[in-house]
């Protein structure tokens, strides 16, 4: 496949920057509130044609260069015999939350293939679909931890930081457990038919420095070696990434997203010109009149111009109540600006 966005991860793109969205089908599009008003979130996670539709939806209104599988980070839960509901205004609830080792223990691990068997199908049902590189990811084990833990949504993670201090030993231990099955269900993933993987650990700011060493990246690494023969480029995201960046560098991912609190420049001066460099627009400048999202974009496109691996996108998830024509105004202008460039 000739791709853009497969040429910057291996920083040889000799052309404009490839462009995509995290979250770039979700409920700022109209056509996916309308197909939410049918179904729950988790039916439309289950179902393999509703997922292929999904992730389409994105891509029949923009020129974006790559397609993100429609799924969630929790979806992966189900392997743990827990289930997950996602309720309007309060988001994922989790079933009896873990609350001790003794409880990391009893969980009744399953088949990631026979579980989510309908990823697989999603993926299959995309694949004769696409004109653009699929990327497939999971969350990694601290950020899934986090919620196993929580229950749910939780600004500080007190419940899941209090768990690491008092039973480092048993954390790991549920860490493990989760790495696992996000390397059996990345490799999964890769079978069916994705491209390109991406690594969410969206809860990695929470931690200290020694914390996000301990807990958050030695577990990146154990998923990253884990997947390296399939040869598919890794995208390691994480909010904190400002900061985390070298080191999540020292594991030499195909790429790194990164948040909006850095210079993308500054940030490919520091780091190894072999890594990709993906982000970083704060996801809040598409709620900015139209010239001043033109400028911003503007001002990212040529701070990183003539940067072989150079991947445009948002430090986060696009937010649910961003105008559609926020986002055309930004595929637009990195369209067109770029192509002034070359
Ligand atoms: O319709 C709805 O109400 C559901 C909203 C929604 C959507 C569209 C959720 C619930 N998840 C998703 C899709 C999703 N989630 C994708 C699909 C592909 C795409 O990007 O277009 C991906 C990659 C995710 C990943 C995900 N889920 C993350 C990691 C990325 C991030 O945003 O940091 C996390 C933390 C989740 C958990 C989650 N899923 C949904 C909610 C409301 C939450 C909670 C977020 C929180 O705790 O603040």
């Amino acid at each position: 496949m000739e791709s853009r966005f497969l040429s910057a991860l291996h920083c040889r793109n000799s052309g404009p920057p490839p462009l995509w969205l995290m979250r770039q089908a979700g409920r700022y599009l109209p056509e996916y509130r309308a197909l939410r008003a049918k179904y729950s979130f988790l039916d439309m996670c289950h179902q393999p044609d509703l997922i292929a539709e999904v992730t389409l939806m994105p891509l029949r209104r923009f020129d974006i260069d790559a397609a993100i599988l429609f799924s969630d980070i929790l979806i992966i839960l189900e392997v743990l015999g827990r289930t997950v509901r996602f309720e309007d205004g309060r988001g994922p609830v989790i079933d009896r939350p873990l609350r001790s080792i003794q409880d990391v223990r009893e969980l009744k691990v399953g088949s990631v293939v026979d579980t989510l068997s309908f990823v697989t199908k999603g993926i299959r049902a995309l694949r004769p679909q696409l004109k653009v590189p699929l990327i497939g990811f999971c969350g990694a084990p601290f950020t899934v931890a986090s919620y196993l833990i929580e229950g749910g949504s939780s600004k500080d993670l007190a419940l899941t930081k209090q768990w690491m201090f008092h039973d480092p030993k048993g954390f790991h231990e549920l860490l493990q457990l989760i790495a696992q099955v996000d390397i059996d269900y990345l490799r999964m993933q890769v079978a069916a038919g994705v491209d390109v993987i991406q690594l969410f650990d969206s809860w990695a700011h929470t931690l200290a420095y020694p914390q996000f060493r301990e807990f958050s990246l030695a577990y990146l690494e154990k998923i990253v070696v884990a997947l390296a023969d399939t040869k598919v480029p890794v995208i390691l995201f994480c909010r904190g990434s400002s900061v985390f960046a070298p080191d999540l560098a020292t594991l030499a991912p195909a790429a790194i997203g990164l948040d909006w609190n850095c210079s993308m420049r500054e940030m490919r001066q520091r780091l190894s010109p072999h890594v990709a460099l993906q982000g970083n627009l704060d996801p809040s400048l598409l709620l900015a009149p139209r010239d001043v999202i033109r400028k911003e974009a503007g001002a990212l496109i040529d701070s990183m111009a003539d940067d072989p691996g150079f991947i445009f996108g948002l430090g986060h998830g696009v937010l649910p109540q961003t105008p559609i024509e926020a986002v055309q105004t930004l595929v637009e202008c990195v369209k067109t600006r770029a192509s002034v460039s070359v």
